[in-house]
């Protein structure tokens, strides 16, 4: 690609060596295990470097290494990890300390109606308990058990600035009686008792990006009395492979003769640019699923451990059920709460696209090359969701499929794997 022509003359390669073990994704990046030594040949974007292993060149995620060789430079290491926090507090609080987000999140009629039907449907079991409403935000959900339901007490805890005006919004809906904001990180705050009820919006795109589901199953751990709820009380990730046609011919099939002109040589360019990464905020039309979905991830929230987050992995088979063209996999999740009543219905919040479109949509993750699949043929293969070693609240999606057809002419079986940064 156009990085490897401007380095074959590069005199001084940068040696780097890898913080962990990464899986080369599409057939330009280069998988290695942690403690390999890389040199580092070109820096064409802050996220992707053009690196050598063995002899073979390839992309690699540049968060994945740090400078010098294995063992060198320890000092200077730890000098730089603590510069940056790999949380990204700052930038992740300070962005929910503003009305942008909680004004998608609470116009999402879908989410928050879900939320206010939990507490509805469980408001004769809510009498007199507990609850901890971790990440309240505006304060809506604490809101919900005040004004539907008789518990003692609720306590909402919140990190970001915006904690200021949920105190006053208490105040204004006259809940200060049952309600007690905290301010803080639920990891750091204290409470005169545990809960009997934890409840918290913490999903992310693709279920998990942002990792707050982290601070949820700390203070569990933590919070949470024997046989306590936890609201959701499980997750899943569904996945489909699909049709994108226009998605596709918008980034890619554009260069093909626009204005009579032959630009095909962006091409390689567009596929770095537009399909590397997974492309949030989609929303895929039930038609353009090629087959059934299928939940490839299942989350307990009860025995989920802090630990397991590091890689989850799944597994899918899809049956084809109309000819078309593959061009990718849509994921979405659905959460379920449970009720409180033994017997009573459970509450669920589905993102999918048979599902009232949400605020996180869906999201894609577009294939190099699209491949046309037929009736009968079979998809299968595996999810990998790795978090990053180092940016805590990003993961890496790698996907691996084969592709079996039904018919004789083209009885094949095709193979391929791809990784998709979200976000570093
Ligand atoms: C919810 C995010 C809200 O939860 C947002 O207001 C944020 O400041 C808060 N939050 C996130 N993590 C913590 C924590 N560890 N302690 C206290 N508050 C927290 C919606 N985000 C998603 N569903 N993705």
């Amino acid at each position: 690609m156009q990085a490897e022509k401007e380095d074959e003359d590069d005199a001084s390669p940068e040696e780097c060596y890898a913080r962990s073990d990464f899986t080369g994704g599409a057939s330009d990046q280069l998988s290695f295990s942690s403690g390999d030594k890389l040199l580092v040949h070109a820096k064409p974007s802050t996220d992707w470097w053009w690196a050598e292993l063995r002899g073979v060149r390839g992309y690699v995620p540049a968060s994945y290494l740090r400078p010098g060789a294995a063992g060198e430079e320890e000092e200077e290491e730890e000098e730089d990890s603590s510069l940056e926090d790999p949380w990204q507090d700052e930038e992740y609080f300070g962005s929910y300390g503003m009305l942008r987000l909680h004004l998608e999140m609470l116009s999402d009629k879908s989410r928050t109606e879900a939320y206010r039907q939990v507490v509805l449907s469980n408001s004769a079991s809510l009498r007199n308990k507990v609850v901890m409403d971790l990440g309240c935000g505006t304060g809506i959900i604490s809101l919900f058990c005040a004004q539907l339901a008789q518990p003692s007490v609720v306590y909402a805890v919140e990190a970001s600035s915006m904690v200021e005006y949920t105190r006053q919004l208490v105040k204004q809906n006259a809940c200060e009686e049952v309600i007690t904001v905290l301010q803080g990180r639920a990891e750091e705050i204290e409470l005169p008792e545990q809960v009997d009820v934890l409840v918290s919006e913490w999903m992310g795109n693709c279920l998990l990006f942002e990792f707050m589901v982290e601070s949820v199953l700390l203070a569990r751990d933590r919070w949470l009395r024997e046989g306590g709820m936890m609201w959701p009380s499980s997750a899943a990730l569904a996945l489909v492979p699909c049709q994108a046609d226009s998605y596709y011919a918008e980034k890619m099939a554009f260069w093909e003769r626009p204005y009579g002109l032959d630009f095909t040589p962006l091409q390689s360019l567009a596929q770095q640019e537009f399909f590397t990464k997974p492309k949030f905020s989609y929303l895929i039309e039930p038609s353009d699923c090629l087959s059934p979905p299928c939940d490839v991830i299942y989350l307990d929230m009860y025995t989920l451990q802090v630990k397991d987050l590091e890689e989850i992995q799944g597994q899918f088979h899809f049956c084809v059920e109309k000819s078309g063209v593959f061009h990718g996999f849509t994921a979405w999740f659905t959460v379920h709460f449970e009720s409180l009543e033994t017997g009573g219905a459970a509450v669920e919040l589905n993102t999918g696209p048979n599902s009232e479109p949400t605020h996180w949509k869906q999201t894609l993750f577009m294939l190099d090359r699209p491949v046309s699949v037929y009736a009968g043929d079979s998809i299968s293969g595996t999810i990998v969701l790795r978090r990053n070693p180092v940016w805590r609240r990003h993961m890496t999606v790698t996907l691996h499929w084969s592709i079996n057809s039904s018919t004789e002419e083209t009885d094949n079986c095709q193979v391929g794997t791809k990784s998709f940064p979200m976000w570093r």
